[in-house]
C-alpha cells in the first residue's frame, strides 16, 4: 500500500520530465524537388594506408623498393632477414625494368642455416584458412649461379611462434635474368592474430652467394574476383554503405609536394612492372598497384559512379605551372579523360580495351584540382581558365567541378558546378544545417566532396591538434553530421553529391583523425559516422517533401522523403542536444498504424574504437505510427522512420 502510494507521488513528480520539448512539423505532399541517385557516396585518396595497406589487396609493404635510396637502412622498410642471410637494397643492373630499378641483394654466407627474407606486411598480415594467397616474387643471380635450380620454400608464419601456417615451394632457375616465380598458398589454419610475415628461404646449405630478388607480391582473394583487386572486407563494407560515387585520387594526395612528385595517370596502369610509385602527400611512398585502371573497374562492380580529378598545375608545396608552360600538363589531362572515355580508336581507348575494357567508364564528373583555394590568384586568373577551355571543347558532355572557395574569386567561364569541403565542430554542422538553402537555383550545381566533424574545439579546426581532436567519430559528431545532412536531401535539387573525409585508416598509421572506417590488416571497424551515412544511403527517397523548417540554433533537425515504390515516408530525424525532443509531423497523406524505426544513439562522446568495434550500432524496432506522428528523439540521436502509405 505505502509503496503504490509512493509509485504514485513518483510518477507524478517525474511527469514533467517525460514530456519533452515539441516541435509541430507540417509536411508538404507535393515534392518540391528529385533526389539525384548520386547523392550519397565516397570521397577516397591514398592517406593514413587507405591505399597501399587499406582497401589495395595487396599484403606485401615495400613490395618493389619503389622509390627508396639504395644502400639505406629505410630502403629495407619491412624486410628482415631469416636465418644468416645479409640484405641490401641496390640499384640493379639489369633492373626488372625502367620503372623499377631496385632490388633487394640477398647473400647466402657458406654454413648457413635455413635463411632468406621475411615481410612484416602492412603493420601484420592476416592468415586466414578460408582463403588461398597467391605469392609471386623476381628473381636473378647475378654473379655466382647455382650447380642447378634451388628449390625456395614460400610460406606465411608466426612471427614470434614461429608456427607455419601455410608453405609451398617453387623452383629457381639458374639464370642471371629476371625471371617471376609463382606459388599458391593455402594456410591449413588460420592464425590468431595478424603478427604474421611472409617468408622467402632455401634449405640449410643449399647456396652459397647472393641472389636479387624484387616486384614480390602476396594476395588474398580479392572483392569481386578483382585482379589486382581490394581486400574484400573493406570493400564488403563499403559496400554496405550502398555509395553511388566514389571521389578519386584525392584530396592532397593528387597534388604532390612538387610537380614531379603529383599523381600521374599513365605511371598507374599497365603491368605493375611498369608503376614506378610516387613519393605520397601524406609521408609514404605509394605502389601506385592501385591505379586509374582498378579503381574503375572496382567502381564499376561496386555499382558506383566515378567523380575524378584532374592536376590542375599546382602542387601543395605552393608551385604553379606558369601560363605558357601549361600545354603537356593540359594533354596529360586530356590524355586521362581519354583513356576512362574515348572510343577504342584514340589511343587511349585502345590502351583502355587491351586491360580489358573496350566500353568507356560512366564519367560524367572531372575536378579541376583540389582546394584551389590555396592558390587562388593562379586557379583565377589562368590555371582554371586554360584546363576547362581546352577540356571542355574536346569533351562537351563533361561537367567540370572547380575546386577553389565558391565564387571567391569568381572564376571564368563559370563553373558548372563546385566542390565544397568543411571540416568543423559538432556545433557548427548544427548551426549550418541550412547552409545551401540560400544557393541561388542557377543552374550551378554543388558537391560536398569532403565534410566531418573533426573536433569540438573550435580552435582546433585548423590548427595543431589539441585537446578537442576527435580520435574516432563520436555520437555526437555523426548527429551533428546527419543535421548538416538533412539540408543535403532539403538542398538536392543544388547538392548533387555529397561524401564524408576521410574514408578509411589504418589504426596506428594515420595521419588524420577521425576517419569514417579504421582497420588493421585484420579488422575493420565502423565509426559512428559511418552508421550514420549508412541510415542516409540505405533509406533514401526518390522526392523531397517540403516540411517546415527547423530552427539553426535548436537541437532537432529532420528531413522526410517519398519513395515512390513501395511508396512511403522516409522520416529523418536528429536531435543534437543532451535531452529528449519531440516531433510531431503532420504527414500528408494516410499512412499505416506501424512503421520501421532504424535509430543510432548513445553518449555524447561514445566511439566504436578497435576495442569496442560495435559500441554503437542503429538498432531496428516496429513503432506505432499515423499520419499524425508524434515521435521523441532521444538524446544524441539519428532516427530514420519509414511507414507506408495506405
Ligand atoms: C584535407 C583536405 C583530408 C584532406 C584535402 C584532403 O581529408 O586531402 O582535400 O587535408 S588538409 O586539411 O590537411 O589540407
Amino acid at each position: 500500500m505505502v509503496s503504490s502510494v509512493l509509485l504514485a507521488l513518483l510518477a507524478a513528480a517525474s511527469a514533467p520530465l517525460l514530456s519533452s520539448a515539441q516541435t509541430q512539423i507540417t509536411v508538404n505532399g507535393t515534392s518540391s524537388h528529385p533526389i539525384p541517385s548520386t547523392l550519397w557516396g565516397l570521397m577516397f585518396e591514398d592517406i593514413s594506408h587507405s591505399g597501399d595497406g587499406g582497401l589495395y589487396g595487396e599484403l606485401l609493404q615495400n613490395r618493389a623498393f619503389q622509390q627508396v635510396t639504395p644502400g639505406t637502412t629505410a630502403a629495407l622498410n619491412a624486410w628482415s632477414a631469416v636465418g644468416n642471410t645479409t640484405l641490401s637494397v641496390i640499384a640493379d643492373s639489369p633492373a626488372i625494368s625502367s620503372s623499377l630499378p631496385n632490388a633487394l641483394s640477398v647473400t647466402f654466407p657458406s654454413g648457413a642455416p635455413r635463411s632468406g627474407v621475411q615481410n612484416s606486411g602492412y603493420f601484420g598480415i592476416a592468415v586466414r584458412a578460408s582463403s588461398t594467397y597467391t605469392a609471386s616474387f623476381f628473381y636473378r643471380f647475378p654473379s655466382t649461379l647455382p650447380s642447378a635450380a634451388l628449390t625456395a620454400t614460400v610460406s606465411l608464419a608466426g612471427a614470434s611462434s614461429g608456427t607455419t601456417f601455410a608453405s609451398g615451394t617453387v623452383a629457381l632457375r639458374p639464370t642471371a635474368q629476371w625471371t617471376q616465380a609463382t606459388v599458391a598458398l593455402r594456410p591449413r589454419t588460420s592464425a590468431p592474430d595478424i603478427n604474421n610475415v611472409f617468408e622467402v628461404t632455401l634449405a640449410a646449405g643449399a647456396f652459397v652467394g647472393t641472389v636479387h630478388l624484387g616486384m614480390f607480391s602476396l594476395f588474398p582473394p580479392t572483392f569481386g574476383g578483382q585482379a589486382n583487386g581490394m581486400r574484400a572486407d573493406i570493400a564488403q563494407a563499403l559496400l554496405d554503405l550502398k555509395p553511388s560515387f566514389f571521389r578519386l585520387p584525392g584530396g592532397n594526395n593528387l597534388e604532390g609536394q612538387t610537380i614531379a612528385q603529383r599523381w600521374q595517370w599513365n605511371n598507374t596502369v599497365g603491368p605493375l612492372t611498369a608503376r614506378p610509385g610516387r613519393v605520397g602527400d601524406w609521408g609514404y611512398v605509394n605502389t601506385d598497384g592501385l591505379g586509374l585502371y582498378e579503381y574503375l573497374v572496382w567502381i564499376e562492380l561496386m555499382g558506383m559512379v566515378p567523380i575524378m580529378a584532374i592536376w590542375s598545375g599546382f602542387a601543395l608545396g605552393g608551385a604553379a605551372v606558369p601560363a605558357n608552360q601549361l600545354a603537356p600538363y593540359i594533354e596529360q589531362s586530356r590524355q586521362q579523360i581519354e583513356f576512362v572515355i574515348g572510343s577504342t580508336s584514340t589511343p587511349g581507348g585502345a590502351l583502355r580495351a587491351s586491360l580489358g575494357h573496350p566500353a568507356p567508364f560512366p564519367l560524367l564528373y572531372v575536378e579541376v584540382g583540389n582546394e584551389d583555394f590555396l592558390q587562388p590568384s593562379t586557379y583565377q586568373s589562368y590555371r582554371w581558365a586554360a584546363f576547362v577551355n581546352a577540356l571542355q571543347a574536346d569533351y562537351p558532355n563533361l561537367r567540370f567541378l572547380a575546386t577553389s572557395s565558391f565564387n571567391s574569386p569568381a572564376l571564368s567561364p563559370k563553373p558548372q558546378s563546385w566542390d565544397i569541403h568543411v571540416y568543423q565542430t559538432p556545433t557548427w554542422f548544427t548551426q549550418n544545417s541550412a547552409f545551401y538553402d540560400s544557393f541561388a537555383r542557377d543552374g550551378t550545381t554543388f558537391f560536398e566532396g569532403e565534410y566531418a566533424a573533426i573536433s569540438t574545439n573550435p580552435n582546433d579546426i585548423f590548427g595543431a591538434p589539441s585537446s578537442g581532436r576527435l580520435v574516432y567519430p563520436t555520437v555526437q559528431s555523426a548527429v551533428s553530421e546527419a543535421a548538416f545532412m538533412m539540408g543535403f536531401e532539403r538542398n538536392a535539387d543544388v547538392v548533387f553529391a555529397a561524401s564524408y573525409a576521410p574514408l578509411l585508416a589504418h589504426v596506428t598509421q594515420n595521419q588524420w583523425t577521425p576517419n569514417l572506417l579504421s582497420f588493421d590488416s585484420g579488422t575493420v571497424i565502423k565509426s559512428t559516422s559511418y552508421w550514420a551515412q549508412w541510415m542516409f544511403s540505405n533509406n533514401r527517397g526518390d522526392v523531397y517533401l517540403p516540411s517546415t523548417l527547423a530552427s539553426t540554433s535548436g537541437a532537432l533537425f529532420w528531413s522526410v522523403v517519398q519513395r515512390v515504390s513501395p511508396p512511403a515516408f522516409i522520416i529523418k530525424v536528429s536531435n543534437t542536444g543532451t535531452s529528449a525532443s519531440t516531433g510531431v509531423f503532420r504527414l500528408p497523406s494516410a499512412v499505416a498504424s506501424t512503421g520501421q524505426l532504424i535509430q543510432l544513439a548513445g553518449a555524447a562522446n561514445a566511439s566504436n574504437t578497435p576495442t569496442t568495434p560495435s559500441a554503437i550500432t542503429p538498432q531496428s524496432r516496429t513503432i506505432a505510427t499515423g499520419q499524425n506522428l508524434s515521435f521523441s528523439a532521444p538524446a544524441m540521436s539519428l532516427s530514420v522512420i519509414t511507414v507506408a502509405l495506405v
